[in-house]
């Protein structure tokens, strides 16, 4: 995608937000408002970097597809009848119908609703009815979008060229990933959060849990919201919890190294451009998952788990994604934006695609935290997206502890500065 389609209105205005942009502080208010901003959003960052769309586990077998929604394009995420995983631009070739409307589903072929032109799960032209001798089907296959898998998760990216930097990203994060089987694994449930929020306001309040004491009450009896904290940063009252982390930090650095897993935290949220950190933190209570004092969720462990005591993986990913992976089940995340104010959060989680429901697991179980923790992350995105849009707002400082949020930002502002570059040349 080229700049010359990026919307002409306010070009100059949003280039010289992103030039005065304040390091260590919140965002002006246009940022999270305004249409223009959100249509080079749509651009710069929907459109030029990969993103995180589904886990292998929601196609496992050939035909099964999920559809996609960013802003106003639509991918087909597929496994094709050779069980290759496909993104394909849903929009038929003949006069550009939408092709598939099911969030999810299983298809033989891909039917457009309108004149019935038949492709293949690839992508490729079967059938198009009463067309001239001299018609080349060949040539109106169905426009195919950059797709990568790393460890059982789906990305895709919508550029001609996408960021160079996946393999690097693919080969660190993956021996990570590995002992989870993701692909192997089974949907047990998904939810779709729409939040009255700024996709930017859903990322920022992913990247601290300098909220996490005041507003996860459930949360917090399993994490610990020490993320990113040095021992400065511990107010006396928290003492006694970071003691108990420091102790479970010990015990967990214990089980990776029999187990043979990595362990070290990989920071590279805003020194690349598919920015990403991985890391594993113990859980509090009984260690084990994300169930209440950290209690197990699920009685089959998910992959090769070596025991139920396997810390917390979490992912994070610049610009859509995080998950959780513990010793009985993933929890993958995905934010899809929607409009300026209006933003998606889909959740997903896995488990052993042996563990039976009501037996092994219940949904109420498996889920009832990290629904009660997107509900109020809502809020907060919420509250924020009304702060934000109040004439009186300015761009605020950044706790020591919010650092990921500033490489969040840092990132975010980076890349615009780097896609209008042609933008302010043309213009001086
Ligand atoms: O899901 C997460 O990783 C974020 C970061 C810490 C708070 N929240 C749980
Ligand atoms: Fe799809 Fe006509 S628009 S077959
Ligand atoms: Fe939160």
């Amino acid at each position: 995608m080229s700049f010359k389609t990026a919307p002409a209105a306010n070009m100059a205005e949003i280039a010289a937000m992103v030039e005065r942009r304040e390091v260590g502080y919140s965002l002006e208010s246009a940022f999270y408002a305004s249409q223009e901003v959100f249509d080079l959003d749509m651009l710069a960052i929907f459109g030029e970097h990969w993103l995180f769309v589904a886990s292998e586990a929601e196609i496992p077998d050939e035909g099964d597809f999920v559809t996609v929604e960013i802003g106003t394009q639509s991918i087909i995420v597929v496994r094709d009848d050779d069980g290759t995983v496909r993104a394909l631009r849903n929009v038929c070739r003949h006069r550009g119908s939408r092709l598939l409307e099911d969030p999810c589903g299983s298809v033989g072929n891909i039917v457009c609703p309108y004149h019935q032109w038949t492709y293949r799960a690839d992508g490729e032209l079967m059938y198009a009815e009463s067309q001239s001798p001299s018609f080349d089907k060949s040539k109106f296959n169905l426009k195919q979008v950059h797709v990568r898998t790393v460890g059982g998760l789906i990305f895709i990216c919508l550029a001609d060229e996408p960021p160079a930097d996946f393999d690097e990203v693919a080969a660190v994060i993956e021996p990570y990933l590995r002992s989870y089987k993701i692909a192997e694994a089974k949907v047990a449930h998904q939810t779709d959060l729409v939040e009255n929020g700024n996709w930017k306001l859903v990322m920022e309040n992913n990247r601290e849990c300098h909220h996490c004491d005041a507003s996860h009450p459930e949360l917090i009896t399993s994490y610990f919201p020490f993320l990113r904290y040095d021992e400065s940063d511990v107010t006396p009252r928290l003492q006694p919890l970071y003691e108990r982390y420091l102790k479970a930090t010990s015990d967990l650095d214990d089980v990776c190294k029999t187990a043979g897993v990595p362990r070290e935290l990989v920071h590279e949220l805003d020194t690349r451009e598919t920015g990403f950190m991985i890391m594993r933190l113990p859980l509090d209570g009984d260690g084990a998952s994300f169930g209440i004092d950290g209690a197990q969720v699920c009685k089959k462990l998910i992959g090769d788990s070596p025991t139920p005591q396997f810390g917390d993986l979490s992912l994070h990913m610049q610009p859509n994604s995080w998950f959780h992976f513990l010793s009985d089940h993933v929890i993958v995340f995905s934010v899809l934006p929607l409009g300026p104010d209006k933003t998606m959060v889909r959740t997903t989680w896995l488990v052993n695609a042996d563990a039976v429901e009501g037996e092994d697991y219940t949904i109420e179980g498996l889920t009832s935290v990290w629904k009660a923790t997107n509900d109020q992350d809502r809020v907060l995105v919420e509250k924020g997206q009304r702060g934000v849009t109040d004439p009186s707002y300015v761009p605020g400082p950044y706790a020591l502890i919010e650092d990921d949020v500033e490489a969040f930002i840092n990132w975010y502002v980076g890349r615009l500065h780097d896609y209008l570059a042609p933008h302010r040349e043309s213009a001086e």
